[in-house]
């Protein structure tokens, strides 16, 4: 499959890993918007949110554990982050496997 996330996951392109676990890697965004912009995602190719309803609770757990330790990598923990989801044409989502976009460092605008 040509997938530009599943080839970071496995290795194939090369990134350094902010975190990883059993289901999830974590590494910088190639286009920054602040200090902290992390993309979380799942080793396993899932197209998108809507697919999310099919991971265990194990796996959901791993998802919070990795924003927490990314989170506290990058010193924004205390500061305050935001996670976001694009889902879809409107949101402006351009890659199609599930990502977490971890942002924080600055003081963020508003949502819309
Ligand atoms: P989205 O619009 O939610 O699909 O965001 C996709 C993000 O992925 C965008 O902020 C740029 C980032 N991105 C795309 N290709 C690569 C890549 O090859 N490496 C890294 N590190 N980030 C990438």
């Amino acid at each position: 499959m040509d997938c530009v996330f599943c080839k970071i996951a496995g290795g194939q392109i090369k990134s350094a890993f902010v975190s990883e676990n059993e289901d999830f890697v974590a590494f910088d965004d190639i286009n920054p918007v602040a200090s902290c912009h992390v993309l979380v995602v799942p080793k396993r190719h899932i197209k998108s949110i809507k697919e999310l309803s099919g991971f265990s609770g194990q796996a959901l757990k791993n998802l919070l554990g990795i924003i927490d330790t990314v989170t506290d990598e990058k010193g924004v923990k205390q500061t305050g982050y935001r996670v976001i989801v694009n889902q879809g044409s409107d949101a402006g989502q351009e890659v199609e496997h599930l990502h977490f976009h971890v942002i924080g460092g600055r003081k963020l605008g508003r949502l819309g």
